[in-house]
């Protein structure tokens, strides 16, 4: 079986709800394995370098500032097909417009705190991966 990666965070406002325990929990029932996990805060340089292709988008101050109000939970997943199926379970970017049942629909508030960051292509899955984890970090 051909598996592969993907990388999520649980953004500030979930930590903040107290959700990381439902989102792990819906991310390992929907058959992810979690190959590493932290929790752990983006300083303001870590937030504009992770978001840089959103650098001249009208909302990337507010990202920011959203991204480092709070702790995140940072994670490496492995699926078969990980990073289609986990943007599946997290839903749109626009909680109002995820499909019932995902994370974004449960836990998300806004389009800009929504509750979970999902990678969008194998690439900056590994980018993104090796942006928060060592090699000897991930299992
Ligand atoms: P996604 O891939 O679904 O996480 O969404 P994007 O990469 O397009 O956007 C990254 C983050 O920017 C979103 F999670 C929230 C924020 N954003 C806004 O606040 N407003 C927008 O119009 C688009 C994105």
């Amino acid at each position: 079986m051909m598996t592969n990666r993907t990388f999520t965070m649980i953004k500030p406002d979930a930590v903040e709800n107290g959700h990381i325990g439902s989102i792990l929990e819906k991310i390992t029932s929907a058959g992810f394995k979690i190959l590493a996990l932290k929790k752990t805060q983006l300083t303001v340089a870590d937030a504009e370098a992770f978001y840089s292709v959103h650098s001249e988008r009208p909302f990337f101050g507010e990202l920011v500032e959203f991204m480092t109000r709070g702790p995140i939970v940072a994670a490496v997943l492995e699926k078969e097909n990980a990073v289609n199926d986990f943007r599946v379970l997290i839903g749109a970017t626009n909680p109002a417009e995820a499909a019932e049942g995902t994370i974004r629909s449960l836990y998300a508030t806004s389009m800009g705190e929504n509750a979970v960051h999902g990678s969008d292509s194998d690439e900056n899955a590994a980018i993104e991966s090796a942006f928060h984890f060592s090699g000897r970090e991930i299992f």
